[in-house]
């Protein structure tokens, strides 16, 4: 596809930033014939899926993943970008710093801010086949928690627990302890305004768009599946920069 203008302004703009585009920037591709004017730092933007609809299937449908990778998740970052728009925010700082900072913004930059970032990193949280837990971080689940199986307990009676729609969270709290809970909607610890403050190291999505076609009404069994694909060696990575 022959650059137009609005690409010589996003790459301009991403190399005045000092960000070199991957092959996420070349996504971007398929929106370059649309009438925005405004360019959007790779944190606002919906990367590609990191495997296929159906590489999870252990756990999750394709069909499920199709619908909310390509409808809900892309809804959340096409309303972000809306919200980013209306309100005069900048780009150029990590999302993680709007999210810091979200009281400021409407309930829309709140629902799609918290939105897009939750679904781009539950994503690079799961992988085929997932992987197994070692190290660093199964040693201070351990010791946090007693035992691998009780901080799943945990985590599972966190996701079961959270009524409606919302997500079970391992994250770093402020005293670099490991901690478990949830948050409705489309919050996230690392929001101002979140019941549980801190960084989040692993998410599950409890919304029943995440599990309805093949669990219907048993959250509980979509979030046993879940655990086979869970990509262990990302959050190990994550983790060692937090605890
Ligand atoms: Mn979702």
């Amino acid at each position: 596809m022959a650059p137009t203008r609005r690409d010589f302004l996003r790459n301009s703009t991403l190399a005045g930033l000092g960000i070199t585009l991957g092959m996420n920037g070349l996504s971007s591709c398929s929106t370059a014939g649309k009438a925005a004017s405004v360019s959007f730092g790779t944190d606002y933007q919906q990367k590609p899926l990191p495997y296929a609809y159906d590489a999870l299937e252990s756990a999750i449908d394709a069909r499920t993943m199709e619908l909310h990778y390509s409808k809900h998740a892309a809804g959340y970052a096409k309303n972000l970008q809306e919200a980013l728009q209306a309100e005069g925010v900048s780009t150029d700082r990590p999302i993680e710093a709007l999210l810091a900072d979200i009281s400021r913004y409407s309930a829309k930059m709140r629902n799609n801010a918290g939105g897009h970032f939750n679904h781009e990193q539950f994503w690079r949280m799961m992988r085929p086949n997932g992987g197994t837990l070692s190290g660093r971080l199964e040693q201070a689940l351990i010791s946090a928690f007693g035992s691998v199986e009780a901080f799943k307990k945990q985590f599972a009676d966190a996701a079961s627990g959270r009524f409606g729609s919302g997500w079970a969270w391992l994250y770093v709290d402020k005293d670099r302890r490991l901690r478990i809970g949830s948050t409705p909607n489309q919050d996230t610890p690392l929001m101002n305004v979140s019941e549980i403050k801190g960084q989040p190291l692993l998410a599950l999505d409890v919304w029943e768009h995440a599990y309805y076609l093949r669990y219907q009404n048993k959250r509980a069994e979509y979030i046993g599946n879940w655990w086979k694909v869970v990509n262990w060696e990302y959050i190990q990575n994550l983790s060692g920069k937090f605890i």
